[in-house]
């Protein structure tokens, strides 16, 4: 798979990208990212990308002309599956978008900044909207990177054990259950005897119990 971002602080999302699981799947191959500055396209030799708004108002938007030019660019060779556009506006991030999304070869992600982008280029381009919660981020970036990971850790053979993900949190919209490591008998604080009763069955069921248990609690408004 390969993501493709635009964006006009890249170092936001440098770091983020280059450890753990995210590291793993670019160097096995699997996922690759390319971030690219939008400033490459900017309009004139003094770097202009973004311009007043229409109609009055602070802030500036993101000029539409750029914009255009690198998804275009960046489109010529491989067509992009997806054009998505990381906006709190857009709809919110849930384990079934990052499900759907894992399954694509070449996606590109627009992060915003300022008072956003032109809408044309929204209309024109975008295919999908995706915001990562009810709270505004100064930029789309580490919304970009939150995406990325979301995705690129479930793209099959990322994962050393390629069960694990199948018992996240979110998938069949249940939340994971409790886990525990040594010492069993912590400060005076036991872990639950089934778990160390070996037998696969009874932790099995209790593992669900547990988890449906905690869903109810936490999160009743998961659908069942
Ligand atoms: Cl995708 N962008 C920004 N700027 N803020 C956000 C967001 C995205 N998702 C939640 N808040």
């Amino acid at each position: 798979m390969h993501i493709h971002v635009l964006s006009v602080l890249p170092e936001l999302l440098e770091s983020p990208l280059q450890h753990s699981i995210m590291k793993r799947a670019q160097d096995k191959g699997i996922l690759t990212v390319q971030v690219h500055h939008l400033r490459k396209w900017a309009v004139n030799e003094y770097g202009q990308i973004d311009d007043y708004q229409f109609g009055g108002g602070a802030g500036m938007v993101m000029m539409p002309e750029p914009l255009a030019n690198a998804i275009e660019d960046l489109g010529k060779n491989k067509p992009f599956d997806e054009i998505i556009y990381l906006t709190p506006d857009g709809k919110t991030l849930n384990q079934s978008m990052a499900n759907q999304l894992s399954l694509k070869e070449n996606i590109l992600l627009i992060c915003g900044h300022y008072k956003g982008i032109d809408e044309r280029i929204r209309q024109k381009y975008v295919t999908r909207e995706i915001s990562i919660g009810d709270y505004v981020l100064s930029g789309g970036e580490l919304a970009a990177a939150v995406l990325i990971d979301a995705i690129g850790r479930i793209i099959p053979g990322v994962l050393n054990d390629e069960t694990s993900a199948l018992f996240d949190s979110f998938q069949d919209n249940l939340l994971a259950p409790p886990v525990y490591t040594r010492p069993s008998d912590w400060r005076g604080m036991k872990v639950p005897d089934i778990l160390l009763s070996g037998d696969p069955k009874k932790i099995e069921d209790w593992r669900y119990d547990q988890a449906v248990e905690r869903t109810e609690k936490r999160r009743p408004d998961l659908p069942k």
